[in-house]
């Protein structure tokens, strides 16, 4: 991948000519696969490529929390309002170690929570589509939860140290998250017509927009290039998502639902599926913030971070007084 990325992205990749000694000599320590730790030395520009990718990663998990939270007080059973109440919980957790990982490069949580209050910072474009039905829990954990262990299990073995540990038990919990979406559409997919047609509008309105998370197509991505080099991409947008679109497929024929893509084949010859063609200015739309639910997710995100001023201040309080009572010791 490296070679073609750098091929295609040959202007943004930073040429070995233009390196001194110690750069020289990080890229070798990328290059032989050894680990970077938060300690090492690292230049300026992959602390900022791993700030900013890291910290979006970490605030998609926290709004991803939003589409599904909106279900929990409708959950059809016990059994799965538990499910996906822990499913949220989890979320949650990943956000927490992804924004310790980035603070491991120098920033501060509150730098990052301002950006992405300020709707400077982005997130993934997947989590401003509203769930409509139950079905929506069904296809986000199948399809988005589905995408993110693809685009993240080759992140556990990225340079940088601290986010592909962190990747490890996020990736475990993923799948767990994509097994019960799985069940949530056979479950529908096997019920009354009414629910076998709730299974396919999901499945509907969720796989372009899920198929959208790769990001850009390759031609088109700015960082795969030098990311690439630095080993903090392992695959391109194109072939991971090449990847979900084969492996679901299948899935897809096993529910008994259709794709919603008239140009969808099966190519014998290379073994893949060949697909439509994305919209990319929906994806464009969204990333400026014009999505169904943008203004909804970040209004929902800050009135949450303003109504615990009290907490923390309250917990800084108790710090304080507590090392104030250890000095005086
Ligand atoms: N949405 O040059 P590239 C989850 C931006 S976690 C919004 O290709 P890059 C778990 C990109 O940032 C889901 N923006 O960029 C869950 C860049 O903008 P910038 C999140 C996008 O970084 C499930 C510009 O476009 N996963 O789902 C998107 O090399 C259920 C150009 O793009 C991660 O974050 C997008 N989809 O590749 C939680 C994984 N795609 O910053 C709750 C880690 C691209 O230059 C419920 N991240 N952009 O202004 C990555 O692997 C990469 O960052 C990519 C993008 C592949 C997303």
């Amino acid at each position: 991948m490296y070679a073609q990325m750098v091929e295609t992205g040959l202007k943004n990749v930073r040429s070995i000519d233009d390196m001194g000694q110690e750069e020289r000599a990080f890229q070798a320590r990328i290059d032989e696969g050894i680990k970077i730790e938060a300690k090492d030395w690292m230049p300026d520009a992959y602390r900022k490529t791993l700030i900013r990718q890291i910290s979006q990663h970490a605030h998609s998990e926290i709004v991803g929390q939003l589409p599904e939270g909106n279900w929990v007080t409708r959950a059809p059973t016990l059994k799965r309002k538990s499910i996906l109440l822990a499913k949220i919980q989890d979320e949650a957790g990943h956000g927490l170690y992804l924004y310790s990982a980035a603070e491991t490069l120098g920033v501060s949580r509150d730098d990052l929570l301002a950006a992405l209050h300020s709707g400077k910072a982005k997130y993934s474009s997947i989590f401003n589509y509203p769930t409509l039905s139950w079905a929506d829990m069904g296809a986000i954990g199948w399809l988005v939860d589905g995408s993110a262990i693809i685009n993240q299990i080759p992140l556990c073995r990225c340079s940088y140290g601290p986010y592909a540990r962190a990747m490890i038990r996020v990736c475990k919990e993923e799948s767990f998250h994509a097994r019960q979406g799985y069940d949530i559409m056979m479950s529908l997919c096997k019920g009354t017509p009414e629910q076998k047609a709730m299974a396919q509008d999901a499945l509907n309105r969720w796989w372009w927009p899920s198929l959208m998370m790769f990001g850009p197509s390759d031609a088109a991505s700015v960082n795969s290039a030098q990311s690439a080099q630095w080993r903090i991409k392992l695959f391109s947008n194109d072939e991971l998502r090449q990847r979900m679109v084969d492996q679901t497929v299948p899935q897809i024929e096993y529910l008994g639902l259709t794709v919603p893509d008239p140009d969808l084949k099966f190519n014998a010859e290379t073994g893949h599926y060949e697909f439509g063609e994305i919209d990319w200015s929906e994806f464009n739309n969204v990333l400026k913030g014009n999505g169904p639910c943008n203004r909804e997710r970040l209004q929902t995100r800050v009135k949450a971070y303003e109504d615990g001023v009290w907490f923390r201040d309250a917990l800084l309080a108790y710090a304080d007084k507590q090392a104030a009572v250890k000095a005086a010791a």
